[in-house]
């Protein structure tokens, strides 16, 4: 490959997140050329999801009908033409995704897939008849804590399982998932030729069959050994029978899959050559395009909120996450993921201001740092970190052992003092549980903020006074979609080299990419000088207030 051919090569990046369907083009220099996106709720309102999914039975059941995903899919990629981006000059794809959800293949589906007919949609060819079960079980669903508990049980405890897969049995991930389907829909499980997780659903559509599941995203199901990379028979035998036929062999995040299918060559002119690198998770991928070292800690502010950092070592937790870090190799990377993140500010947002941002911020910034001792907990939906739901309003008068304390107070006077109290009372809560789970903070920790609220300065000045930290933000695009298209950059590169120069030393992901694309941060808030004097008592009184709602479960 010369320099001038390799110059006008360009790398897709696709985020399949909660709310959106999201594409970015770079060109060889890292920079966006072309974007597009696809809203589920509006977008596509016949499949009638709230912030993307879809509520089930019970009220910890959530999913998704994953034809919705497909016809986003066909949309998206009419856009990218529409917007005059070409295609024709893609040489690699790779995306992200929501965690945790499974996908179930029929044999039927299996066959679609593998015979697109390019003049046709995609959503009218691998439709519901694709899955053995039209309801994808998303990230949000909390609903099989029995299994959880049967699975830990099964092979020894749940330090045995936190020591194999890097997390305890949490409800939304995918292994209690699966099980659930094989007790509750054992034909639907019998009949499943393949289970694709959201990630590698998303490269399966492109490559005309179905996927590897990367190690990254493997790490989030509870199955994976993540030392060996490998399945750990263990976890697959308290799963459910003949599962690792079903998952096939995980691959690592970089990894070529292969060729572009021969419907998106007819279809919208993608060179028949256009590689397909394994597709990750969302939480991973952000971190990918992050390209931060170990002093950062990167905070997403999507529909979850979640916190990341890189790890040498798997820490010993109780609680979080150790996933296989997506880029570097023999490296962790450690995730927390809180439930109640951009929907609750939103609600806070539509009752308080009537949805308007501009006035939620100026109204967040006419009030002092601490709050005047108002304090505001909101778990409106039951968190992961603590396993606590409800709303804990505190004043400064409130005794944290009082008769009161377990209610709180009804309402605070004004809309800015809620407002204060429910920013404060999150980035309070996402600090004491990354303290928790073992993060240091020390003079050189800065913080990198992403995802749809990295929008808002107004919520990034109260973070970099809670965490007593400067934050930056990424340019460019947001950073699960970047690391999909760097992923793309990078799995093509080392795929083309290897084959040019097979005993060449391997560059590192983040040495390539900041080869190309050195500057890509920007500084946006610096923590005033008195934060740690007023955050550091504030997150004392947070504890009290979990330990409070976690005791109102019990009760
Ligand atoms: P996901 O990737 O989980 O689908 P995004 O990262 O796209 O979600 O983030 C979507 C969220 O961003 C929305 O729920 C919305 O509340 C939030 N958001 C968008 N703009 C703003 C803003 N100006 N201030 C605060 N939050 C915002
Ligand atoms: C991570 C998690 C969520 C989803 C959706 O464990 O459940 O962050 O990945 O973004």
């Amino acid at each position: 490959m010369g320099p001038k051919e390799g110059d006008k090569h360009t790398f897709l990046g696709f985020d399949l997140s909660t709310q959106k369907l999201k594409a970015i083009l770079l060109n060889a220099k890292l920079d966006v050329i072309a974007s597009a996106e696809v809203k589920f709720d509006t977008d596509l309102p016949e499949f009638r999801t709230t912030g993307g999914a879809n509520p089930g039975l019970n009220k910890f059941e959530f999913f998704v009908q994953p034809v919705m995903w497909i016809k986003a899919m066909d949309i998206i990629l009419d856009r990218l033409v529409i917007s005059e981006a070409d295609l024709s000059t893609v040489a690699a794809i790779s995306g992200s995704a929501q965690q945790h959800g499974s996908l179930y293949w029929s044999k039927h589906g299996i066959t679609a897939l593998e015979n697109l007919d390019p003049t046709k949609f995609l959503h009218t060819q691998i439709d519901d008849s694709a899955f053995v079960v039209n309801r994808t079980p998303i990230w949000m669903d909390a609903s099989t804590v029995k299994q959880c508990i049967e699975m830990e049980t099964a092979i020894g405890g749940h330090t045995e399982m936190l020591k194999i897969s890097g997390s305890k049995c949490y409800p939304r991930f995918t292994g209690p998932q699966i099980r659930k389907i094989y007790q509750q829909r054992t034909h639907a499980y019998e009949d499943a030729q393949r289970i694709s997780l959201v990630s590698s659903f998303l490269a399966t559509l492109f490559l005309g069959k179905v996927a590897s599941i990367d190690y990254s995203d493997a790490s989030g199901m509870n199955l994976l050994d993540i030392r060996e990379k490998t399945w750990s028979k263990a976890c697959l035998n308290a799963c459910a029978p003949d599962l690792e036929q079903r998952l096939g062999t995980p691959v690592s995040s970089t990894a070529v899959l292969g060729n572009v299918a021969d419907y998106f060559v007819q279809r919208f002119c993608f060179p028949a050559t256009c590689k397909i690198v394994a597709c990750t998770g969302d939480n991973p991928s952000a971190l990918a395009g992050m390209l931060v070292d170990k002093n950062w800690l990167s905070l997403s502010l999507g529909t979850s909120d979640t916190l990341m950092m890189s790890l040498e070592e798997p820490p010993n937790l109780e609680e979080g996450h150790v996933l296989c870090h997506p880029t570097e190799q023999d490296t962790f990377m450690g995730l927390l993921c809180f439930r109640n993140g951009s929907l609750v500010r939103e609600s806070i947002n539509k009752s308080e201001v009537g949805g308007n941002w501009q006035m939620f911020n100026e109204l967040l910034e006419s009030t002092p740092r601490g709050n005047f001792g108002n304090l505001a907990v909101h778990f409106n939906e039951m968190e992961i970190i603590p396993k606590a739901k409800g709303t804990l309003r505190w004043n400064k008068d409130m005794q944290p052992n009082s008769p009161d304390a377990a209610k709180g107070i009804i309402k605070f006077r004004s809309p800015q003092i809620e407002i204060r109290a429910l920013i404060e009372g999150q980035m309070l809560h996402h600090r004491a549980i990354a303290e928790d789970m073992g993060f240091h903070f020390i003079t050189e920790t800065k913080i990198l903020a992403t995802g749809g609220a990295s929008v808002n300065k107004s919520i990034l000045q109260v973070i970099s006074d809670v965490f007593n930290a400067p934050v930056y933000i990424q340019m460019g695009s947001e950073a699960a979609l970047m690391g999909a298209a760097y992923r793309a950059a990078y799995g093509y590169f080392i795929h083309e080299n290897q084959a040019q120069h097979p005993d060449a030393p391997r560059i590192s992901y983040r040495d390539y990419i900041l080869s190309l694309t050195p500057n890509h941060l920007q500084l946006v808030c610096e923590p005033n000088k008195d934060s740690e004097q007023i955050y550091g008592p504030l997150l004392q009184r947070y504890r009290d207030m979990a330990i409070t709602l976690e005791a109102n479960q019990a009760t």
